[in-house]
């Protein structure tokens, strides 16, 4: 496919992010320190705590059940505003209804490139653009915003699954998530090409890969490929730690520097399509994603002065400044401000339970 000749180098890749993100970690753990040895919390802002969300018990979720969660209240933009919901928290039928759609979505019988295959090489195409600057939480929140949209012609009744790693961030391969049967996504891939080899998804093949290596007239699986040799994964985050990173980040940029670094590490671990531009092969990388753009606004409803909700700055991959008036790229006319706030623009209208 000579349409993305530029291919990502994964092994290469990894080694570079994982010192980034050594480098953050570091970064954010000598922060914590300071502030242990000054013997002072952080500001008054950062203890601020979300309504269902508490910090005393390790073991719970940044979630909280849809029936504890209030009925969003509309506002002008948005009439009605959807819920997006935590996988681990769906029953089997409603696991069941949106990765019917998916299915849909990406029938294996359409002729390829199909609509699903579109939204994979969007990604692809721009992809070393939307990642490693300011761009990469306003990018992805249109992206699987247009996924959602296209299921949602489907089957209006469905809304994009989070999936929040953290609660199974210390040993993520025994995330539910990786169940077989057709209510879940599978786990490790099998075989010469790491083919995803039971779940809702083993059947459906990919159009766009970077694996070279499928005899000819084979179409390309879904692949996963586990970091561990044991069919494990590199250790993730729990969710008392990601916490203790949003609290801690003042400013856009330092959310960004918080949270990506640990977002890469699910996909890179993880690896297989995951670990390449065309990562949105894997439906697991829309759930990832919008756990990951929860975190945003779970960030901004830290603050109680709202100002987060028109925060944007940093670099963008060049070093060239970010602003809020940027245009996203890929998509003409929307602007990064039109859309930090998920329920000021008729594009977006959804909160995450
Ligand atoms: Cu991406």
């Amino acid at each position: 496919m000579s349409y993305l000749p530029t291919a990502w180098n994964a092994p290469r890749l990894t080694v570079h992010r994982a010192g980034r993100w050594g480098l953050t970690i570091a970064a954010v753990g000598f922060v914590l320190l300071i502030f242990g040895l000054l013997g002072r919390g952080p500001p008054t802002a950062h203890n601020f705590t979300p309504a269902g969300l508490t910090d005393n018990d390790s073991n719970s979720s940044l979630s909280s059940m849809p029936a504890d969660f209030p009925a969003p209240t509309p506002t002008a933009a948005c009439p009605r505003i959807r819920i997006r919901r935590s996988i681990t928290r769906m029953n089997s039928t409603e696991r069941r209804r949106f990765l019917a759609a998916h299915r849909r979505l990406n029938d294996p019988r359409s002729s390829r490139p199909n609509r699903f295959d579109h939204l994979v090489a969007h990604h692809g195409q721009h992809h070393d653009f939307i990642h490693e600057g300011a761009p990469i939480f306003p990018w992805h929140r249109v992206f699987i915003r247009d996924y959602e949209a296209a299921l949602q012609v489907i089957d209006p009744a469905v809304t994009l699954p989070y999936w929040d790693w953290s609660e199974h961030g210390l040993y993520p391969e025994t995330s539910p998530v990786f169940q077989g049967g057709s209510d879940w996504f599978g786990g490790n891939g099998a075989g010469p090409h790491h083919c995803v080899p039971d779940g809702a998804l083993a059947d459906l093949p990919v159009f766009y890969t970077e694996e070279k290596t499928f005899p000819a007239g084979q179409a390309p699986c879904l692949r996963r490929q586990f970091d561990k040799a044991n069919g494990t994964m590199s250790t993730w985050f729990e969710d008392v730690a990601i916490r203790r990173w949003l609290r801690a980040a003042d400013n856009y940029t330092e959310f960004r520097e918080a949270i990506e670094p640990p977002h890469w590490l699910v996909h890179t671990s993880l690896a297989g399509d995951m670990n390449t531009r065309y990562a949105p092969n894997d439906a697991l990388f829309f759930l990832h994603h919008a756990y990951i753009d929860k975190l945003w606004n779970d960030w901004m409803a830290m603050d109680p002065s709202g100002k987060r909700y028109s925060e944007y700055n940093g670099q963008l991959k060049d070093g060239s400044p970010a602003a809020p008036t940027d245009i996203i790229r890929g998509y003409d006319q929307i602007r990064v401000v039109d859309v930090i706030d998920s329920t000021a623009n008729p594009r977006l209208c959804y909160v995450y339970a």
